[in-house]
């Protein structure tokens, strides 16, 4: 659910999160910005999990996971009336922390240079689920167009770090070609957006029409 450049407000995300579980798809928001009341708030709805865009030292990481855990790990503000603690109709409150804990999903972007440059100490950081790779950031903050084969050498190396450090990677994606090629070096989270299936789509429609 793609609230940071997805136009919503928080009843919509609320929705979103509510129509993903009853289809037992786990809901993931990408928040705005790393500020913690954006993951609060989600977290607070229900959602499984965040990606919070970018991320570019270790101590960025470090606060995120700061913003996602409970006390003891973190500084997650509590609250038992949410519907992430099923309105309160729980007995064991701290066994709700810790399963919360647990359980929650962390990831953040990885999508300018200084992210590049500080990845070994990032990938130290403790409790990120997933290490997502961004590569129309990427690209603008590197001074690249996208594709081009710096970017590409570049995202292969950075995927196969996260991999050796025994991480998970994510990466964007805008057709199934690339898709394919990014899970055979690794990634397991793969993101696209919808967008431009239905403009592909409409182009070839119009040229066809313009030929018949
Ligand atoms: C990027 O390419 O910068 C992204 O954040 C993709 O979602
Ligand atoms: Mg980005």
């Amino acid at each position: 659910i793609d609230n940071e450049h997805g136009i919503m407000n928080q009843e919509t995300i609320f929705d979103m999160i509510r129509a993903a579980q009853c289809q037992r798809t786990p809901a993931i928001v990408r928040c705005t910005n790393s500020t913690p009341d954006m993951m609060h708030k989600v977290l607070d709805m229900g959602a499984e999990g965040i990606l919070v865009p970018v991320i570019n030292t270790a101590e960025d990481a470090r606060e995120v996971i700061k913003s996602a855990l409970y006390p003891p790990e973190g500084e997650r503000g509590i609250a038992y009336f949410t519907r992430a603690a099923s309105y309160g109709m729980i007995d064991d409150k701290a066994g709700f922390l810790k399963k919360a804990n647990e359980e929650v999903f962390i990831s953040i972007q990885l999508e300018t240079g200084a992210a590049i440059e500080n990845l070994d100490e990032i990938l130290e950081v403790e409790g990120i689920d997933m290490f997502f790779i961004g590569p129309n950031d990427l690209a603008a903050s590197l001074g690249l167009p996208n594709p081009h084969p710096e970017m590409t050498k570049i995202i292969k190396e950075t995927i196969q770090k996260i991999i050796a450090k025994g991480k998970t990677v994510g990466i964007f994606v805008t057709d199934d070609e690339a898709a394919k090629k990014y899970i055979e070096l690794g990634a397991k989270f793969i993101l696209t957006s919808i967008t431009q299936y239905m403009t592909t789509g409409v182009r070839e429609y119009l040229i066809k029409s313009k030929n018949n």
